[in-house]
C-alpha cells in the first residue's frame, strides 16, 4: 500500500540527518600510531599464533591484502602473512581512543549511540553548533579525529542508521560516503543480501536459494512470504529493503547480552565434536566481551537439535564472570548435563548477560547485540 499525500509530507518534515562513524583498523592503527616501528606494516591485533585457540582482533590494511580478517584464527593469519607482527592487545589504549573520539561526537551532538569502542551512531538533525549539513558534520568530526588523535575514521551520511552505516563502508578507509533521498532506491537494490542487517551465513544461503540476490530480487517477496520464511526479521528486511528503518539514535542504549553461535553443515552426534564447537563459540563471546569491557553473571547455552527442537540451559555465578576459559567450561557443564551423546545437534550458541553487579538493574534494553562481526548465523 502506498502513503497518502499527507503521510509523505509528514516523512519529509521528520527527514533525519544520521551519521554513522567507524574508525579504521581501529586496535591496529592505535598500535600503529603508538610504535612509529609498526607503520606501513602488516600488524595483527589479537591472539598469538603459537597460543591455542587464539583469534585475529584486527589487522592493519597492510596484513588485510594477504587475505588477513578479523575473527580468523591466529595460526591462519600467520599462514596468509608470516612477516606480520602480532601484538596483544592494549584495551585501556583504546578504550582512551573511544572515549576521545565520542568526546568529539558530542561536540556536535548529544544524540550519540556507541555501537562498540570504535563505531556510533549519531543524529544531527539539529547540531549543537548549527551546521547543517551532515556532511560537513561528518568531514569535521573525521578532521577532528585525526588532528587530535592522529587515528582516521570512516563516515556515511544519510536518513536512517541502516544506510548510513552501510555507507561508512563503502569507501574505508578514511571514507566519507553520503547517501541522500533520492539515490536509496537504487542502493537498495544492488545491494547484496549477506549486507542485509541480520543476514548470516545460513540466511543468506537460503535467501540465494530462493532467487534473492540482492535487493531488487527481495523486493519482489510480500511482507507475508518474507515472515513465512525468515520469522520476525522478514519484516525488517521488508522495511529495510524499501528505505524504511525508522530506529532512533539511543543515547543511553546498554549491552543486555552477547551471544554467538554457530549452526553445522551435518549434525554433531559426538560429545567430543560438540565440545570442540563450544571451545570456538567459547572463545569468540570471550573476545566480544573484551571487546565491549563487560563481564556477565549468566552463560546461557542453546541446542537445537535436527528436529528444530531448541533447548536452552543456564547458569549463573555471584559475580560478574569473564575470565579466560570459564565461559566454555561452564557451557562444557551445561552442555554434559543434557547427556547429548547420540543425540543430533544442529547448532549449539552460547550467550553470556546479566551485565554488572547482581542487584544492579539494566537501565535500557539493548536486545541481543548482533552488530559485530559475529552475527548469529541466525
Ligand atoms: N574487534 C574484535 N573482534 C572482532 C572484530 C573487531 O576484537 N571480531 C575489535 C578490533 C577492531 C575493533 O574491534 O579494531 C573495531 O572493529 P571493526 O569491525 O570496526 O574493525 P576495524 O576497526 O579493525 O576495521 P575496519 O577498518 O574494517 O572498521
Ligand atoms: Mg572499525
Amino acid at each position: 500500500m502506498s502513503d497518502s499525500p499527507e503521510k509523505i509530507e509528514d516523512k519529509q518534515k521528520t527527514i533525519r540527518k544520521i551519521i554513522h562513524i567507524d574508525m579504521d583498523a581501529f586496535y591496529a592503527s592505535v598500535e600503529q600510531r603508538d610504535n612509529p616501528e609498526y607503520r606501513g606494516k602488516p600488524v595483527i591485533v589479537g591472539g598469538f599464533p603459537e597460543g591455542r585457540g587464539g583469534v585475529v582482533a584486527t589487522a592493519s590494511y597492510e596484513a588485510r591484502k594477504f587475505g588477513v580478517r578479523s575473527a580468523m584464527p591466529s595460526k591462519q593469519a600467520s599462514k596468509l602473512c608470516p612477516q606480520a607482527i602480532f601484538i596483544r592487545p592494549r584495551f585501556e589504549a583504546y578504550k582512551a581512543a573511544s572515549q576521545k573520539i565520542r568526546e568529539i561526537f558530542h561536540r556536535y551532538t548529544d544524540l550519540v549511540e556507541p555501537l562498540s569502542l570504535d563505531e556510533a551512531y549519531l543524529d544531527v538533525t539539529t547540531d549543537k553548533l548549527g551546521i547543517g549539513l551532515a556532511l560537513d558534520i561528518a568531514a569535521q568530526i573525521k578532521k577532528s579525529i585525526k588532528e587530535e588523535l592522529d587515528l582516521t575514521a570512516s563516515a556515511g551520511v544519510s536518513v536512517n542508521k541502516f544506510v548510513a552505516k552501510i555507507a561508512s563502508e563503502i569507501k574505508k578507509p578514511d571514507g566519507l560516503t553520503f547517501i541522500g533521498p533520492s539515490k536509496i532506491t537504487s542502493f537498495m537494490e544492488s545491494l547484496p543480501v549477506e549486507k542485509f542487517f541480520g543476514v548470516g551465513k545460513v540466511t543468506a544461503a537460503k535467501m540465494k536459494e530462493m532467487g534473492m540476490f540482492t535487493g531488487k530480487e527481495l523486493k519482489k517477496y510480500s511482507v507475508e512470504e518474507l515472515v513465512k520464511h525468515f520469522g520476525k526479521n522478514g519484516n525488517f528486511y521488508y522495511q529495510i529493503v524499501r528505505g524504511i528503518d525508522d530506529r532512533q539514535v539511543e543515547p543511553n542504549r546498554e549491552t543486555k547480552s552477547l551471544s554467538a553461535e554457530d549452526t553445522f553443515p551435518y549434525d554433531l552426534t559426538r560429545l567430543e565434536d560438540m565440545n570442540q564447537e563450544l571451545d570456538k563459540i567459547a572463545a569468540l563471546v570471550e573476545q566480544r566481551l573484551l571487546y565491549y569491557g563487560l563481564k556477565g553473571r549468566t552463560v546461557t547455552l542453546k541446542i537445537k537439535f535436527s528436529d528444530f527442537k531448541i533447548i536452552t540451559r543456564s547458569k549463573s555465578y555471584p559475580h560478574p564472570v569473564n575470565e579466560n576459559g570459564i565461559i566454555a567450561s561452564t557451557a562444557r557443564q551445561l552442555l554434559e548435563e543434557t547427556a547429548p551423546e547420540g543425540k543430533q545437534i544442529r547448532l549449539l550458541g552460547i550467550s553470556l548477560s546479566n551485565f554488572g553487579e547482581p542487584d544492579q538493574k539494566q537501565k535500557n534494553n539493548r536486545g541481543k547485540d548482533q552488530l559485530l562481526l559475529f552475527p548469529p548465523s541466525s
